[in-house]
């Protein structure tokens, strides 16, 4: 059975799920989208990926022709099409169909699609011994220009960042903000823990709020680990006892160097693996739920 893919109403499959060349998503990342992690049959903290694509599309101006529900329904349909209980969902809503204009009125109606497949994560030898990441010259874009919380698919800087840190040999990128503050990663956010405390970057510096990152400060205050948001530096970096990226791809992940300095004594931190292990235990049960 070939993977199937819902494109604007209907499963198809994914040979035939194909988006015109005049869709403004593809002329000019006009659009917005969701990455999702589906566990045992519980689609991750799916409210909260919808509130977000919702507010993204509201803060654009884009109408989505569904409701919440028909969104729902429509990725519980699709995830049983293709037999799933485990993998990734991205859910990408574009300004549709117009012409070689920027105008997004000349788009009658948006395009939106679901794709599930399995996840390839990092191997689990990573989540062990931890990355090696460096800082990059491209920031993140500018909260003033492009709101980062508007989750969009407008991800050329990341993408020129994720080049520079494979020009490196590295794995991930650190971005910073145009005074040289730490923001995120390239599609995770960023925390340090010093001296048992965790921190992370607030988000209106330019980072994005991390369905993730939110998960990981409840765990915390469930363990009782202090949490704040603050201003870091690169100093704070190399100095941290910890660093750990968050995503809903990599969920948690230690890192051990940054810019060739060792984090801590080099190995994945007690706090960071205590937050992955307390991550790991909500991941199929914080969501919504569904049978194959
Ligand atoms: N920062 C940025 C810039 C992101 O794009 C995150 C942080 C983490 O957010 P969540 O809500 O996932 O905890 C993201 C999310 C990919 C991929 O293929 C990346 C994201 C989403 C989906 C897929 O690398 N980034």
């Amino acid at each position: 059975m070939g993977n199937k893919v819902f494109l604007d109403g209907k499963l198809v499959d994914r040979e035939e799920a194909k988006v015109s060349v005049f869709d403004h998503g593809l002329l000019y990342g006009d659009g917005i989208f969701e990455g999702i992690r589906v566990y045992s049959r519980c689609i991750f903290k799916l409210k909260e990926h919808l509130d977000r694509l919702f507010e993204s599309a509201h803060s654009i101006m884009l109408s989505i022709p569904m409701t919440k529900n028909e969104i729902e329904n429509a990725i519980i349909k699709t995830l049983k099409a293709n037999r799933l209980s485990d993998g990734y969902i991205r859910l990408v809503v574009t300004r549709g169909v117009g012409d070689l204009g920027l105008d997004p009125n000349k788009c009658k109606v948006a395009t939106i699609f679901i794709i599930t497949d399995k996840i390839k994560l990092y191997p689990e030898e990573f989540y062990r011994k931890g990355l090696a990441i460096v800082t990059v010259p491209t920031m993140r874009n500018l909260p003033e220009t492009l709101n980062p919380s508007i989750k969009s698919l407008n991800y050329l800087n990341n993408i020129m960042a994720k080049i520079e840190a494979c020009n490196a040999g590295c794995i991930e990128a650190i971005m910073l903000n145009k005074d040289g503050y730490v923001l995120e990663c390239t599609g995770d956010n960023v925390f340090i823990v010093k001296r048992g405390k965790l921190i992370t970057p607030p988000t209106y510096l330019g980072a994005l709020e991390g369905i993730t990152r939110n998960a990981i400060i409840e765990c915390a205050k469930k363990l009782k680990i202090a949490c704040e948001e603050r201003i870091l530096t690169r100093h704070d970096l190399f100095n941290a006892d910890e660093i750990f990226l968050t995503g809903t791809a990599a969920e948690l992940i230690p890192v051990v160097e940054v810019d060739k300095r060792t984090i801590g004594d080099g190995k994945s931190g007690a706090i960071s693996l205590k937050l992955l292990k307390a991550f790991r235990a909500i991941t199929p049960k914080d969501g919504v739920k569904y049978s194959l």
